[in-house]
């Protein structure tokens, strides 16, 4: 059989929108100088351990978090990136206090703001581990001048564009800009990303759960009976489910992207005895509600939908429950008090099923079709 003809991520962008709209143009653009960012990052994270890259700069980043040498780097490749594109106003960073405005190299038409986490589980660097790079995209809202922080400060509903890079055994870009998610794979020898899914669609319910179980003395209430109720015969998948969890959300996300499940990191009592959230708003849990609802799937905080959330400040923190459909609506009723982890499912609150998708009437009629003999 000839083998498929393999599809650049140039040549898919062509083939998206059949108009050269101008978004269409600049989003290409902008796709294009983040990808190029990305194949530096992942070079420079390839041989770190040779080049003395490892380990950290010494300085504590706005988070009170030790900053990595590798860090740095992914940080001043990704929004120089963004700077030279020409089409990008301003910036923020997980690793910058404040947003970063172009004027000097922003046309007067530079349209769109561009918020990063240049490299998402930094305590990965110096133990070979998976890292991630997450990006979002806005449209600006201001018409006039250099553009605004209100420009940055947005809810997920308004994106344009989100996507991340994966940094493992191979380098992934997924992305999506509203309509389906698709994913790519770096051929290193090429120097291309090649299309590897096109419109992924996560299942309705997985059978792992990603959370730092470690600190589960602290989470809000509802999440130890949520976890519990995962690790029953009575979870959505109908059997216990089993633990993944590498200190990436990235990656942790990418196998939940493509084999269904939840990723929770709730609010956790501090020190001080109040509640809150660790992973950031802007950052990290907008991007990646867009392309789970774009595949099908959810982000919540447990009370509201992330996406909806209005920001109060650039560095905001959240609890985030991240996944499928059936685990996040669990999750959801049982931190809201309709469900609890001991009770069944009753008539009143309603029972928690796992959506019917094709794949599982398939499932469903391969087993019949076994146990029948066929
Ligand atoms: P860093 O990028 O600062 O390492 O944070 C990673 C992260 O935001 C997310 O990617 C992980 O799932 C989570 O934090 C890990 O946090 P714990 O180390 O507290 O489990």
């Amino acid at each position: 059989m000839p083998h498929p003809k393999p599809i650049t991520l140039t040549y898919h962008l062509l083939q998206e929108d059949q108009v050269a709209t101008r978004d269409h143009l600049e989003f290409s653009l902008l796709l294009s100088q983040i990808t190029t960012a990305a194949r530096i990052v992942a070079q420079e994270l390839r041989r770190a351990g040779l080049a003395g890259m490892l380990g950290k700069t010494g300085t504590t980043n706005v988070q009170q978090e030790e900053v990595k040498k590798l860090d740095e780097f992914a940080n001043e490749t990704l929004i120089g990136a963004c700077e030279e594109s020409g089409l990008v106003f301003g910036a923020a960073s997980e690793e910058l206090a404040g947003p970063t405005h172009f004027p000097l190299h922003g046309r007067a038409g530079a349209a769109y703001a561009v918020l990063v986490d240049p490299l998402d589980g930094s305590s990965n660097t110096d133990v070979d581990g998976v890292l991630g790079s997450i990006f979002s995209i806005y449209r600006r809202r201001s018409l006039q001048g250099q553009g605004t922080d209100a420009d940055l400060l947005r809810r997920g509903r308004e994106l344009f564009a989100a996507g991340y890079i994966l940094y493992g055994p191979s380098t992934m870009l997924v992305y999506s800009r509203g309509k389906g998610v698709h994913a790519f794979t770096l051929d290193p020898g090429v120097g291309q990303f090649f299309q590897s899914s096109y419109q992924i669609r996560m299942p309705a319910h997985g059978a792992v759960y990603s959370t730092n179980e470690g600190i589960r003395d602290r989470w809000e209430s509802g999440v130890t009976e949520f976890i519990e109720r995962l690790k029953s015969n009575d979870s959505p998948a109908g059997k216990p489910y089993s633990t993944r969890y590498t200190g990436c959300l990235t990656a942790d996300f990418h196998r939940i992207l493509l084999e269904g499940g939840v990723y929770i990191y709730p609010q956790v009592r501090g020190a001080d005895g109040k509640f809150a959230g660790k992973l950031r708003l802007l950052y990290e849990a907008s991007p990646l509600s867009y392309i789970a609802e774009n595949a099908g799937g959810r982000g919540s905080t447990g009370r509201e939908n992330v996406l909806d959330l209005e920001p109060a400040s650039l560095h905001q923190r959240v609890g985030f429950i991240l996944g499928s459909q059936a685990e996040v609506h669990l999750a959801e009723q049982i931190m809201s008090g309709v469900q609890s982890s001991g009770a069944l499912p009753t008539a009143a609150n309603g029972p928690v099923r796992p959506a019917v998708t094709a794949e599982r009437i398939t499932t469903a009629r391969h087993k019949r079709a076994r146990h029948q003999g066929r």
